[in-house]
């Protein structure tokens, strides 16, 4: 059994992180940059250790720092939480080299799954479900990359083969426009991610985003928890997440997540990990796969009762999953709120002082946050503050709780996108279900 663990993360995964392993018994190591000597986690931790600047790449991107951290502390394992270097096949082997157990799948698999064409034909010959598309890097001359759109049908997607998380991408609506959309986004692709190889897809026009959380053990056993909708977003930002997601049968889902299951055991993945799906018309299109825990992880542990973090620092000890699927019950309606500090119409981040800051409570209400009356919001990082989330019955339940949690919160000093939330949970479209991954961008241009 791992005995200290070294969190490479900061803010409210960082705590939640470390309360995972209170509970398992385990000693915790955490870092920080010089900006987050504040935070919980760093005071209730068994030691910690600056890294260096507020700068991500001077802090929580510093490999070097972060292993000789984890020597120094004589840490077992590393968990390196979301974003960051936790999707990194890099961090992964050096960690692993170094003879550190990695929180997560195989420096192997990460390597695997990060190439986006790979991922998606190790899935298609795994039986898993995918978009119609040119699934090899594209050859440089546009006219047999228009020949090949031209058989799969216009609009396309451009994508770049490391891309992920909504960067390098393209919408091409016809052939005089591919030769142009492919040197725009081989360019960004080669900007952003060092590799400008590209490949493409049929477009989904109105798509829901739906994915499948798993966990898998070293031992050959997979289980899946049921699916979250994420859809409601804008620039590939998640604003709300809930499960289970609406008018969908539950047959489909038990069906995809045992597919995703299988898929995890024939490809050797371990760990926590979600398979994010397009569904529209009534069928599931894989498009990746995250290698790591996510920030509405929540959703699904209140629906299961399940203790993902725990889960995933069990498997990283090497122990076998401790429940089968049948055991697994999806009980009610669980809602995710992303709290951000940001202007809730222009959503500019809104870093600085929290004069005042009072957290919901009661039956049902969760909320996963790292700041507390006089926190000084850096503007290093992403300005997720805080996670509500709520449980109940049903979805008219959850949402209700949600309400008068956001009405009972508390957060005076900075910006925060609350007022949003309401709005949001209000809406038409939200309360009958009816959305896509465009409806949150249609919304705030018309209003
Ligand atoms: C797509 C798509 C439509 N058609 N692929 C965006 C992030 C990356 N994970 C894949 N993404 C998309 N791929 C095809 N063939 C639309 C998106 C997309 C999206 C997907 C999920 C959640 C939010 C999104 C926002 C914009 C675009």
């Amino acid at each position: 059994m791992i005995k200290k663990i070294l969190i490479a993360n900061r803010g409210e995964i960082a705590l939640r992180v470390l309360r995972a392993c209170k509970k398992l018994g385990i000693k915790t190591v955490a870092v920080h940059s010089t900006v987050d000597r504040q935070l919980p986690h760093v005071k209730m931790a068994d030691e910690s250790v600056c890294i260096g600047a507020p700068d991500p790449k001077k802090s929580y991107l510093n490999i070097p720092s972060i292993i000789s951290a984890a020597e120094l502390t004589n840490a077992d394992a590393i968990h390196p939480g979301y974003g960051f270097l936790s999707e990194s096949a890099e961090f992964a082997e050096i960690v692993e080299s170094n003879k550190f157990i990695f929180i997560g799948p195989s420096s192997r698999v990460l390597k695997k799954m990060g190439d986006k064409i790979k991922a998606k034909n190790a899935m298609k010959g795994f039986g898993v479900p995918c978009i119609p598309g040119y699934d090899g890097i594209l050859p440089a001359n546009t006219n047999t990359v228009i020949k090949k759109a031209e058989e799969i049908g216009f609009p396309i997607m451009l994508k770049a083969i490391h891309g992920g998380g909504g960067r390098g991408m393209m919408i091409v609506h016809e052939p005089e426009d591919l030769g142009k959309a492919m040197n725009i986004t081989k360019a960004e692709a080669e900007n952003a991610f060092g590799n400008g190889d590209l490949y493409f897809e049929k477009y989904f026009d109105k798509p829901r985003h739906i994915e499948i959380q798993v966990l898998a053990d070293n031992h050959g056993n997979a289980i899946h928890l049921g699916e979250r909708d994420c859809s409601l977003q804008r620039r590939n930002q998640k604003v709300i997440e809930e499960t289970t997601a609406v008018n969908i049968p539950r047959e489909e889902i038990h069906k995809i997540g045992e597919i995703c299951t299988q898929a995890c055991v024939k490809l050797g993945y371990t760990g926590a990990g979600t398979f994010e799906f397009l569904y529209q018309g009534g069928s599931f299109s894989f498009i990746e796969m995250n290698t790591r825990i996510q920030v509405e992880h929540p959703v699904s542990e209140l629906l299961t009762g399940v203790d993902l973090i725990a889960e995933q620092i069990l498997i990283a000890s090497n122990e076998k999953l401790r429940v089968k699927q049948d055991e697994i019950e999806f009980k009610g309606h669980s809602i995710e709120c992303r709290i951000n500090a940001e202007d809730p119409e222009t959503f500019m981040p809104s870093p600085g002082q929290i004069n005042l800051f009072h957290a919901p409570g009661g039956p049902g209400v969760r909320i996963d946050s790292h700041v507390y009356s006089g926190y000084n919001v850096p503007p290093n990082y992403d300005s997720l503050i805080a996670k509500i989330i709520t449980h109940a019955e049903t979805r008219n339940g959850a949402i209700k709780k949600m309400l008068f949690a956001l009405n009972e919160t508390v957060v005076e000093g900075i910006k925060t996108n609350i007022s949003l939330h309401k709005k949001l949970l209000t809406s038409d479209f939200f309360m009958n279900g009816e959305f896509t991954i465009n409806t949150l961008n249609e919304y705030i241009n018309k209003n």
